[in-house]
């Protein structure tokens, strides 16, 4: 190869490295099927429509953190009166302290959703926080960082079953599940409700472990320097079909 092949080459493959280093992961998409049967909140996503749903599993954005990596799973369904989530959390210790409504729930195990009903906007969406307890803090987030926690849900419908001890520390726990409903009326602010064929973009997010040894792991990856999930250009596509 003479030298100025040697260059060009060198040239090359730099270049392609840093297109590499700019690349953004695909932003996932996901089908929110009707639900096929009535769903019973109660925590446990037992009914033969949460087997009909496609599942997706969080991902680990962030090497710099240190819990353990538990595996997540979640699912949605529609149905004329609500939009349905479900989560199934692999957990070794199962740890919540708060009880209120709007508590800090981020800081115990717990997982989220945040939901953006008119995706042509990303400034303003919906926060919904769940701990294993099924406590909700709910809020608008006017992004980026006015979080409006005196916005309250109406009518939503929430519950958690615990396959193990809560807060017992030295044993080992299987896991926890979640169910949450929430009725459509309450997005009547940014889109009426969805039909087949709509499209909303949502980020679903878990918060793990006991504190120095916490981990995030979420849906799409938010591409951000440091754990924080709020970055709703990189929300997932939730489709609506039949
Ligand atoms: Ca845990
Ligand atoms: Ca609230």
């Amino acid at each position: 190869m003479t030298r100025l092949l040697k260059t060009l080459a060198a040239v090359l493959a730099w270049t392609f490295l840093g297109v590499a280093a700019s690349a953004q992961p695909p932003i996932p998409r996901y089908e929110v099927k009707r639900a096929s049967t009535p769903i019973t909140v109660d925590g446990v996503p037992n009914e033969k429509a949460w087997a009909d749903a496609g599942k997706v599993e969080l991902i680990f954005p962030w090497e710099s953190q240190t819990g353990a990596k538990q595996k997540t799973t979640a699912r949605l369904l529609w149905d004329d009166q609500f939009l349905y989530v479900s989560y199934e959390c692999e957990d070794a210790d199962i740890v919540a302290q708060h009880t209120d409504h709007d508590d800090p729930t981020y800081l115990d195990d717990a997982v989220e959703i945040f939901i953006n009903p008119n995706p042509a906007q990303t400034d303003i969406y919906f926060g919904l926080e769940m701990n294993v307890r099924a406590v909700l803090y709910d809020y608008i987030m006017y992004h980026p960082g006015r979080l409006f926690k005196q916005f309250d849900l109406r009518g939503v419908k929430l519950a958690t079953h615990i396959d193990g001890t809560l807060n017992m520390r030295g044993d080992k726990d299987k896991g926890w599940s979640l169910e949450v409903a929430i009725p459509w009326a309450n997005f009547e602010a940014l889109s009426k409700r969805p039909e087949a064929g709509t499209v909303w973009t949502a980020n679903i997010n878990r918060w793990d472990g006991v504190e120095p040894n916490r981990r995030m792991s979420n849906w799409s990856d938010p591409v951000q320097p440091r754990p924080n999930p709020h970055a709703p250009t990189r929300f997932g596509q939730l489709v609506f079909v039949k």
